[in-house]
């Protein structure tokens, strides 16, 4: 017979095995079930001053991990913070942030995990039998609309208080709310996206209300938009899976017919779709030239009904459960063309240019999020005799992702600031081509580090990032949505393939010319991460040289590597110039020479390998050849 005690042991608990008596042990067991009052044998409480009972009075015992803590995002980060100080050093931008950080760390989280614990149903029935289809949400996701207006997280980016900085404010105050907002940041993306489309048509009858409802602080008055576009036949190529038709009314208005597959937030108050114009025949045009976008509101009758929509049932998602998203049917819902008779795709565009920024907004918080709170559990979490942080291995691996988290903030920022200098009229061409190149491309590649750095944040909580109730594994879940939704991962990279196209290359132009390396040349620590910048920008040159005089299909093959070329010598460019600012730290320098060790230009790398040459067929063969030799 063994037993296994514990003893005091320095710092660290030993575990010793000796031999006690059965007799002792008989003991043991009864004492730990006694019944309160009852008097301690002389030999129980022997065992219990020598501390060999930790178990008799919880019974669960008395050590308990202590659970990361969700500080202040905007105090807990160092690079946002120096990122605005550098940018846009106001006052009242950092005394907002400050506070809105207090929030959302002392009690908007909370919201966020009752909109996960608490997730919208469909109730399509009231108790007498009436088709009401109401989609029913927790308390929580009705406080985040509030708080959303009320913190102006779209309306900032409308009020333009801070000229072309305007969109870094807004988006730096949804980078702090995101990962506590119970995926509001969806609903919000999308209505920023339709205002943002509104805007570009022109803000008139029918639109105008809805406008202003959409870019208001007022929460009586705040409206949300849905964005229709994914039918039955799938999301990517809208051009051919739209099947719904809009049929003309006597007053010009129109009524829509049709399936909506995925219509995500699906209780907003409005949605911008995509539908076919009907002739008098009732004759559509087929692809992308038969769409035109629509605005509908979404409304009840005098029965409480929704006026021509159905909402057929929820999505059982992997994740991003806390928002409902539906499948609609469209049965006569009264609607408005937005745009010219088939222009639909051009001018839900802006949308989408809106929504992708968001994505990567989110991803870049994401990221940042689980680094927050894994960077304060490596400081309570004791193994092997010391803190986490005390482990040079766990430092290596959370350093890390915390360069691919910079990395991925420095990178989508920049785009918002393009963004911010496009919608004040500020933007060179130059800048224009720099956003519409590098929207899918930040999309794209924030998208797959989310799941990356999230993936390995949850580890570095081991078991317990793989335990529901700590609210981790949602983070996991929530990003995987990132590289999927708004343009997959290669739908996005033949986007960038498109826009090369469609400029004739000047959005490439416009990426090689940039001087984003000036201020390096002066700071010798920096010289070896310029060196490889510089290198891989020449390596890319060539590639587009040799890759422009090859078949289409050769280029297609290399989007994916050429996407995440044009991210990883950027981003390299974007961590070389903020080191180089006055009040850069040593960290900025170190993240980056540690981000410029990659492999920055892959796509001329497999290029020399003849990936783009004619694999197709063999790699289709490594997929599907199913035979065995010999
Ligand atoms: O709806 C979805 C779920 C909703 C959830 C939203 C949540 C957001 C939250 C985030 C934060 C938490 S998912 C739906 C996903 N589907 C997509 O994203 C569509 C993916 N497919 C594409 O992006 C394709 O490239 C298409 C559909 C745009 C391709 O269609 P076409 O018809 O072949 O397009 P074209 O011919 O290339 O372009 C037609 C016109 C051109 O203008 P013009 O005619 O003036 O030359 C293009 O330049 O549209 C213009 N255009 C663009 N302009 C096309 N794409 C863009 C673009 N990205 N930016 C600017």
């Amino acid at each position: 017979m063994i037993k296994i005690r514990r003893v005091a042991g320095g710092s660290c608990r030993l575990w010793c095995i000796t031999p006690p008596p059965l007799r002792s042990l008989i003991h043991i067991r009864s004492a730990s079930v006694a019944e309160p009052g009852r008097r301690r044998s002389d030999e129980e409480q022997l065992w219990e001053a020598a501390g060999y009972l930790p178990f008799t009075r919880a019974r669960i015992g008395s050590f308990f991990q202590e659970n990361p803590v969700l500080k202040n995002p905007f105090l807990e980060d160092a690079l946002l913070r120096g990122y605005l100080k550098r940018h846009l050093p106001q006052e009242g931008i950092f005394s907002d942030l400050s506070a809105f950080g207090e929030h959302v760390a002392k009690e908007v989280d909370g919201w966020g995990r009752e909109c996960e614990v608490n997730p919208p149903r469909l109730v399509h029935f009231d108790p007498w039998g009436r088709r009401v289809d109401h989609i029913v949400t927790s308390l929580a996701w009705k406080r985040m609309k509030d708080l959303s207006a009320q913190e102006g997280l779209v309306a900032i980016g409308y009020e333009r208080s801070f000229g072309e900085w305007s969109r870094v404010y807004q988006m730096s105050k949804l980078y702090l709310f995101s990962p506590s907002s119970g995926l509001y940041t969806c609903p919000l993306a999308m209505t920023d996206g339709a205002a943002k489309v509104i805007q570009s048509i022109g803000v008139s009858q029918p639109v105008e209300e809805a406008y202003s409802r959409l870019t208001t602080r007022q929460p009586e008055r705040f409206w949300t938009s849905g964005q229709w576009m994914t039918e039955r036949q799938g999301g990517s190529d809208v051009g051919n899976g739209t099947e719904t038709v809009a049929v003309p009314q006597t007053d010009g208005s129109y009524k829509l017919h049709g399936f909506k597959w995925f219509t995500s937030a699906t209780d907003a108050d409005m949605t911008l779709t995509l539908a076919r114009v009907q002739d008098q025949t009732g004759a559509t045009i087929p692809g992308s030239k038969g769409l035109s976008l629509f605005y509908a509101e979404v409304s009840r009758d005098e029965d409480g009904r929704l006026r021509g929509i159905e909402v057929q049932r929820l999505k059982d998602k992997l994740g991003t459960r806390q928002m409902p998203t539906a499948e609609l049917l469209l049965d006569g819902l009264p609607a408005h063309r937005l745009s010219v008779e088939g222009r639909g795709v051009a001018s839900i565009a802006n949308m989408l240019t809106i929504t992708r920024i968001h994505n990567s907004i989110s991803a870049a918080a994401a990221m940042r999020r689980v680094l927050q709170l894994a960077r304060d559990y490596a400081s309570r979490r004791t193994a092997f005799g010391k803190l986490l942080k005390d482990h040079p291995l766990h430092m290596q691996t959370l350093a890390r992702m915390e360069v691919e988290s910079r990395g991925a903030f420095l990178l989508v920022m920049d785009v918002c600031r393009l963004l911010g200098r496009e919608e004040s009229g500020v933007a060179t061409e130059h800048d224009a081509h720099l956003l519409r190149l590098l929207t899918p491309v930040v999309k794209l590649y924030t998208g797959k580090q989310a799941v990356a750095v999230v993936s390995e944040g949850l580890e570095s909580f081991g078991g317990q990032g793989y335990i529901e109730d700590t609210g981790l594994p949602g983070i996991l879940r929530d990003a995987q949505v990132l590289s999927i939704w708004e343009g997959t991962t290669n739908v996005l990279s033949l986007d960038v393939l498109r826009c090369v196209a469609r400029s004739s290359g000047m959005v490439l132009h416009a990426y090689f010319d940039q001087s984003l390396l000036a201020g390096a040349s002066s700071v010798s620590a920096l010289a070896p991460a310029v060196k490889t910048v510089v290198d891989a920008l020449s390596e890319l040159e060539e590639f587009v040289q040799i890759a422009a005089t090859r078949a289409p299909s050769y280029l297609e093959l290399a989007a994916r590597d050429l996407a995440y070329s044009l991210a990883r010598i950027y981003t390299g460019a974007l961590l070389i110039d903020h080191a180089c600012w006055k009040g850069a730290s040593p960290s900025d320098t170190y993240a980056a020479l540690r981000w410029c060790e990659q492999d920055l230009c892959p796509v001329a790398q497999n290029q020399r390998k003849g990936h783009y040459d004619s694999n197709t067929s063999l790699d289709a063969a490594l997929i599907f050849d199913q035979s065995v030799q010999g």
